[in-house]
């Protein structure tokens, strides 16, 4: 595995951190150690900021066709690099190889994607008023930070990284202490690609050091944070008392589904299922709430039950190609989702799974509950684990009420052969993103993504997803 690197990527080079320390990470795979990686602190963090102070100017002025043809090199080289970054996926997080071609051929699409954005920049001028003439300036923050999470760290590598260097910055990534070697393999490769010293650095460590550190830091300028909400608050609320520092921040969901008589059912099971169990129920826009109409109610849940039992038919190593179910991502997520499913024992029927599954790993059985009321803990909290609940309805008002009565608000989805139903309950669903007859993980790099409510603040991807990483500045000519 040639590309892997324990070091800190600074400078475009491979750095010790200064303290020395290791972090050691465990595959969930097995339950045991497997590779150790430098831990960075603040002190890293001085190093890095004083890099991207130097290295984002010249960046930025840099032609739009260089910046744009080295973030195609460098989606190319993700390509390229694919086997070796799904590997190490897979060992570090738990999601089987076989599993991993959708974020492998996203993240490098969203490069390609914005580079195509800063081809075709625009900024705007007008001559409106008599004697000026006045035109806006779209310019970068300078030094940037981004904080992401292990359960997809290559995605969102790409979600920070290419809109922040294509506005023109230089950005400091920290990765999640749980999955920091793709992130760090994805560093050397912007190495590679041509990205100019100190743009993209990449420090592994821990939030309350590392992530604190970034987030209170005066000459960072904007941070687009994606993790838990309660530390989404905190990063806020450091961003606030520092240097008021702009922020971004992509966090949880509970995301409903409501299924009507007309749709196309073995359709929406298939999909449902899909959408609970690709990343272990490890995703922020996985449904976990189905509200199935009353009529059709008995019909689903049979198919529901056998899709999920066919999705996840291998239990087994993320290394193996045949595993279609993998492990969650250590022991705390595994031991967090467990006491929910006896929580949901005494709260609903268990239609299908909650059984402890008696191999090594960190291993969940696919879990789904019935007859639980809307108030129970199970419908509420964001379980981030292969579980969802299935509740019936009667009447449209009455899904869009229970669907939207949640503090979360990121992904949401309906199915009907009904073009005006559909559209009509997609216009009235609070989530940032929604499926018709689809759901998640259904996203593209030219839409917008970013949650209702509480799941977050702003958006990211889109074609206006530049200007959430540059300043913009009025400039008025007087003309005599
Ligand atoms: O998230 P954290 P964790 C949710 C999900 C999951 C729960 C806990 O419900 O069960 O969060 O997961 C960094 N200052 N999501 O513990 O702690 C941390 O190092 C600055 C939803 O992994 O939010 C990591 O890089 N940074 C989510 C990142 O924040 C801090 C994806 C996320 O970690 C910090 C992941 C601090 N004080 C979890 N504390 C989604 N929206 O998809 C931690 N961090």
């Amino acid at each position: 595995m040639p590309i892997v690197t324990p070091k800190l990527i600074i400078n475009n080079q491979e750095m010790p951190c200064i303290s020395g320390k290791q972090m050691m990470l465990i595959d969930p795979s097995t339950g045991k150690e497997w590779y150790s990686v430098d831990e960075a602190d603040s002190e890293d963090v001085e190093v890095a900021v004083k890099h991207a102070e130097a290295a984002w100017p010249t960046w930025s002025a840099t032609h739009a066709a260089v910046k744009a043809a080295t973030m195609r090199k460098f989606a190319g080289l993700i390509r390229k690099n694919a086997k070796e970054l799904a590997e190490v996926e897979a060992r570090t997080m738990g999601r089987p190889v076989s599993l991993l071609n959708f974020d492998l051929a996203v993240a490098p699409a969203i490069f390609d994607y914005i580079a195509s954005l800063v081809e075709t920049a625009h900024s705007t001028l007008t001559t409106n008023t008599p004697g000026l003439l006045s035109y806006t300036l779209n310019q970068p923050y300078g030094v940037t930070a981004g904080i992401i999470p292990w359960n997809v760290p290559m995605l969102m590598f790409a979600f920070k990284v290419a809109p922040a260097v294509g506005a023109g910055n230089a950005i400091i990534i920290k990765s999640s202490e749980k999955a920091p070697l793709t992130p760090l393999m994805l560093g050397k490769l912007a190495v590679e690609a041509g990205f100019p010293p100190g743009l993209i650095q990449v420090l592994s460590g821990y939030g309350p050091t590392v992530g604190a550190t970034l987030a209170r830091h005066m000459k960072i300028r904007k941070i687009s944070f994606t993790g838990s909400l309660g530390v989404g608050r905190l990063i806020q609320k450091m961003s606030s008392e520092s240097n008021l520092k702009a922020v971004t921040l992509e966090l949880g969901g509970k995301s409903p589904t409501i299924v009507f008589p007309d749709a196309d059912l073995p359709s929406a099971a298939k999909q449902l299922a899909h959408s609970i169990l690709m990343y272990s129920g490890q995703s922020c826009m996985c449904t976990s709430r189905l509200y199935i109409h009353s009529s059709i109610a008995e019909e689903f849940t049979k198919l529901y039950q056998k899709a999920i039992e066919a999705q996840a038919s291998v239990i087994g190593s993320a290394m193996d190609e045949k595993t279609t179910h993998g492990p969650q991502v250590d022991k705390i997520q595994h031991d967090k989702i467990k006491h929910y499913i006896e929580v949901g024992k005494t709260e609903g029927n268990v239609l299908l799974g909650g059984q402890n599954l008696n191999q090594d790993g960190f291993f969940i059985q696919p879990t789904v509950f019935t007859d639980v009321k809307d108030d129970a803990v199970i419908v509420r909290e964001e379980i981030f684990g292969p579980v969802s609940v299935l509740s019936t309805f009667e009447t449209e008002e009455e899904a869009i009420q229970r669907a939207n009565d949640s503090e979360y608000g990121l992904y949401a989805s309906v199915f009907s052969k009904n073009i005006n139903r559909a559209t009509r309950v997609a216009s009235a669903l609070d989530a940032g993103s929604v499926g018709v007859n689809c759901t998640s993980p259904t996203l593209a790099p030219d839409m917008p993504f970013g949650g209702y409510k509480q799941s977050g603040l702003g958006r990211e991807l889109g074609p206006s997803c530049l200007y959430a990483w540059k300043q913009t500045k009025s400039v008025f000519v007087k003309l005599d």
